[in-house]
């Protein structure tokens, strides 16, 4: 069959060995997420049209302002996984603490936790710029049966089993890995069919694109600030260009294509960096990984950052891997300058 007309289904079906000491339910997790994403489509792509935008009133845990659609995009994802019964626990942006999933006859016997950033970048709806989910799939530690404990969640980002990303954007695109390189899908929606449209994805390992918010420049880092002004110099490959979505599922997703980089530091007003590390920068991390990028906190590598709380940040620094190693190494110079 010609690579680009399978659908997510038969890809799934095909590449079951991937999905490791599976019974199927790894699959069933990726079905759930298939069905929660056409959904959340839908409306994403009605917005406007609707009174589903705007905020709710409420709060998340991050005391950002919950706009409808992050509401509603939490609550379909957590029904879809509920309902199908394929895990045990789910941790997400929206919610405080982690979610248990009482399978059947009460009991916790599902093997796999997930951590869900539900409608990332969601501060776009309300001017038509894309948003996206960002997922994450563990095994749990803890022994069937027992209830859920906070340390199947707490797991390093090398532990995942899968991860990938919706972007509801032009198109809207799922985007994922189980460890066996990734692979993009996108949705048809005249029949509701995600279609493999890039197979086997690779990262360029260099790139003329970075992607920051410059308006917090004075607050960086000084190795930071120095990797910028790299960026701008005048050079036989640069300066390069700057593009920034504020949707980090669209700018990894540019840079995952067309090469580049995705900086978000520490600064005075994100002393941690604002990007979570369970559910948003051990994903992307994986999948950069796995395309052959690099993804760093600006010392150490993302995917070894062992989690201490579910919300915890981290500096995150993404996307071609010779770009993360400049921007690695304007740090470590600035450090021995210091
Ligand atoms: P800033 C969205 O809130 C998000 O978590 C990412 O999707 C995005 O890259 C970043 O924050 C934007 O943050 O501070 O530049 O608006």
């Amino acid at each position: 069959m010609q690579e680009k007309n399978r659908t997510l289904g038969e890809f799934i079906i095909e590449n079951q060995e991937d999905f490791q000491y599976s019974s199927g339910e790894l699959s069933r997790i990726f079905n759930s997420i298939k069905l929660a994403s056409k959904v959340v489509s839908y409306k994403v792509n009605k917005a406007g049209l609707v009174d589903i935008v705007g905020a709710v009133g409420a709060k998340n845990i991050q005391g950002e302002d919950q706009q409808k659609l992050d509401v509603y995009a939490n609550e379909i994802f957590i029904q879809t996984l509920t309902n199908r019964e394929i895990v045990c626990g789910i941790a997400s942006e929206e919610n405080d603490d982690f979610i248990t999933i009482k399978g059947k006859d009460n009991g916790n016997n599902n093997k796999y936790v997930i951590l869900i950033d539900p409608l990332d970048g969601s501060s776009n709806i309300d001017v038509n710029v894309s948003v996206g989910t960002i997922f994450s799939v563990y095994r749990r530690i803890s022994p069937v049966g027992n209830p859920v404990q906070l340390e199947d969640f707490l797991q390093p980002g090398t532990a995942q089993v899968a991860a990938g990303y919706v972007i509801y954007g032009t198109s809207t695109m799922l985007v994922y890995t189980t460890g066996q390189g990734v692979n993009g899908f996108t949705l048809n929606p005249a029949i509701g069919t995600f279609y493999l449209s890039h197979p086997k994805m690779k990262c360029p390992k260099d790139g003329l694109i970075y992607s920051v918010n410059e308006g917090n420049y004075i607050h960086f880092p000084q190795g930071v600030k120095d990797y910028i002004k790299y960026c701008q110099q005048e050079e036989e490959d640069r300066p390069y260009s700057s593009r920034y979505i504020g949707s980090l599922a669209s700018d990894i997703h540019r840079n995952l294509i067309k090469g580049g980089v995705y900086l978000y530091p520490t600064s005075c007003k994100a002393v941690k960096g604002k990007l979570r590390l369970l559910y948003e920068c051990n994903p992307m991390a994986f999948i950069i990984e796995q395309a052959g990028g690099k993804a760093s906190d600006g010392v150490n590598r993302v995917l070894e950052i062992i989690p201490t709380s579910l919300h915890e940040r981290t500096a995150f620094f993404s996307g071609s891997y010779n770009m993360v190693e400049k921007i690695e190494d304007c740090i470590h110079k600035a450090y021995l300058a210091a």
